[in-house]
């Protein structure tokens, strides 16, 4: 046989239609198909009338329901199996090689260890199912900053929720051609049919569930759960924990960062890129509307999750945002913490885990002061506002294209992505770390981005206020070893002639009385603008011992009436607490044993000496 015959002929054995060209992957596809079983494969072309077929279908099985068209049109709710509503950070495997390559900081098995555990799994897990062969790109499609990905998934949700995260579509295999690079996903929800066995409303499997990584061939393989991270593979999997280990080894960053642009009333744009952990409004800082007294100025979107980070000729870094919708948590947002966001559900989303009203519309926690009088819950049951349960699931979630979002960048799809000229870390702390201050060197600012933390909240697991380290926002997405993660950021820091700086933020220092002393939301635009500010070299700061502060009169009160003495408590620094906090830097960078950077080590000493402790 002649190649194109071959190629045709595998083509017919797995019915690709005639504008796949890549033998490599049809063969990959065949492969997988010949280990799952699957009872018929389906190719996904991303179009309207796909999106559409296979959500009236998700209706008719169950899965969905249509929410009220003269409420929330074209817009579905489905709910999870109770067992299946969040990541599943426990059963995720980094599987290098070498255990050193995956850390401190990641579960690891040896790679051949773990397929032979994937093949035993995978082996028929598709039977009555269809697979589904699902195209993306992350990134702007053929941009030098994005890759490719195909997801086989035998969840029809997984494919709507992929058309709506990403670039999906057949497009993608014009940029493969006939041999291009694309990182194979392979996902199953883990629940064969046998003939004739009736389907459930969510399928996964209760008692396996993997989610692994290989990330020298870098390949993933996800089992036994249909939602969220677990299961649009894009995401978490190929955009952090595949992706960082792509940007070490080629001279980037994959970031657990939001992007968004702050112009001036004068048009003046500056890029700024966001850590933040769960639990600190990361959306809700990605849409921010400023308040009264910043007439003229303008926050835009280009992301709020991810962000892919070259350095370029023009010694800058450039990012994109590699997903193309937005997967948000529902409880919380409502139109006084996110308008914007609020305004971007008003039609064509999917709600995962909320409540549903009475005439047929969704509601949850926090979306408004007042509860509705009755409502369905996330698990299908009569809700009243006193009952005692919440209604919807505090992980519950909103898919939605990125291009509902009123507040998104007009350069938010650029090929070449946004100029950064700052990144900002923030955590979620009482006390202990000021409202801002930027670093004072590059060094200094991966030190303070790497001993970053969060109290946990009642959303988290383990005790209420507890200080959990979380280097950068990456805990749980770093796919190699911690340490080397530090080092290749401290790199960075000299790939391009001018690197953003580098600022602290921290929304959530409370009073004597525990309650939050700075307003947070709009009135962060103050910070931000300070922030810019110092970005163009202007701005006043002052040199302490954590950094470079602004004073009271350094930030713009204008419309908002905060006095000087509140503005020093959300500054204060309370050495006994830093001896404290101190030790805990050390806790950390004790686990990182030989891999700890010299420069940090450099960095925790001058910190001490200059706190004086
Ligand atoms: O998202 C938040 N941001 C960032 C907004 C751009 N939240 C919600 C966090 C949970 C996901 C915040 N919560 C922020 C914040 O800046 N700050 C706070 C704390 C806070 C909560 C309520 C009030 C004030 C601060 N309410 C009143 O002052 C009335
Ligand atoms: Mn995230």
């Amino acid at each position: 046989m002649n190649e194109h015959d071959s190629l045709l002929s595998l083509a017919a054995a797995v019915s690709a239609p005639a504008y796949v060209r890549h033998p490599r992957l049809l063969a990959w596809v065949r492969d997988v198909a010949a280990l799952t079983r699957p009872d018929r494969i389906v190719w996904c072309d991303g179009s309207d009338d796909e999106y559409n077929r296979l959500c009236t279908e998700m209706v008719a099985s169950g899965t969905m329901k249509r929410l009220n068209p003269a409420r929330r049109p074209n817009s579905f709710w489905a709910a999870s199996d109770p067992s299946d509503v969040a990541r599943v950070e426990d059963r995720t495997f980094i599987c290098s090689a070498r255990e050193e390559d995956a850390g401190p900081t990641n579960n690891w098995v040896a790679p051949d260890e773990m397929r032979k555990s994937m093949n035993a799994l995978f082996d028929g897990c598709m039977r009555g199912r269809t697979m589904y062969v699902v195209p993306f790109s992350m990134g702007p499609l053929g941009s030098h900053i994005a890759h490719v990905g195909i997801e086989l998934s035998d969840s029809p949700y997984v494919v709507v929720n992929m058309n709506l995260m990403t670039r999906m579509g057949r497009a993608v295999y014009d940029v493969l051609g006939g041999d291009g690079v694309f990182v194979p996903c392979i996902h199953s929800v883990g629940m064969p049919l046998a003939a004739g066995q009736a389907d459930v409303p969510w399928p996964c499997n209760k008692d396996q569930k993997y989610i692994v990584h290989y990330p020298e061939s870098r390949e993933i393989w996800s089992y036994g759960s249909g939602y969220g991270g677990n299961a649009l593979l894009g995401k978490k999997c190929f955009a952090l924990r595949i992706a960082s280990v792509m940007g070490r080894d080629q001279g980037w960053l994959a970031e657990h960062m939001l992007i968004l642009d702050v112009t001036s009333p004068a048009g003046e744009k500056t890029y700024v890129a966001a850590a933040f952990p769960s639990a600190c409004g990361k959306t809700n800082f990605a849409m921010l509307i400023p308040p009264a007294g910043f007439e003229g100025w303008q926050v835009s979107t280009i992301g709020d999750d991810i962000a892919w980070i070259k350095p370029h000729d023009d010694g800058r870094f450039y990012a994109i945002n590699p997903e193309a919708g937005y997967f948000g948590v529902a409880p919380g947002t409502s139109d006084e913490s996110n308008p914007n966001a609020m305004r971007m559900l008003h039609a064509n989303v999917i709600f995962t885990n909320v409540a549903l009203t009475d005439d047929g519309d969704v509601w949850w926690e926090g979306m408004t002061r007042e509860p509705p009088a009755h409502l369905t819950d996330w698990q299908g049951q009569s809700w009243t506002p006193g009952c005692g349960r919440k209604a919807a699931h505090p992980n519950a979630r909103f898919t939605v294209s990125s291009i509902q979002c009123p507040s998104l960048d007009p350069h938010w799809d650029s090929p070449d992505g946004v100029p950064i000229g700052a990144f900002i870390f923030g955590g979620r702390r009482s006390d202990t770390l000021p409202l801002v201050v930027e670093a004072s060197s590059w060094e200094e600012g991966v030190y303070k981005a790497a001993t970053m933390g969060s109290e946990t909240t009642a959303a988290a697991a383990g005790k209420v206020g507890e200080v959990r380290r979380d280097p950068f926002a990456m805990l749980p997405f770093c796919g190699y070893h911690v340490g080397d993660y530090f080092d290749h950021w401290l790199k960075m820091g000299k790939a391009v002639a001018q690197p953003p700086r580098i600022f602290n933020v921290n929304w959530f220092r409370t009073d004597e009385n525990g309650k939050f002393a700075w307003p947070g939301f709009g009135q962060n635009m103050r910070v931000l603008q300070w922030v810019v500010e110092r970005c163009h070299g202007r701005g006043h700061a002052t040199a302490t011992p954590l950094g470079l502060e602004p004073g009271y009169e350094d930030l713009n009160w204008s419309g908002f009436d905060f006095p000087p003495d509140r503005f020093a408590q959300v500054m204060n620094v309370d050495y006994t607490l830093w001896r404290q906090e101190l030790a805990a830097h050390d806790q950390l960078f004790a686990k990182l044993g030989a891999k700890r950077p010299a420069a940090l080590a450099y960095e925790r000493t001058q910190l001490g000496s200059k706190l004086g402790l």
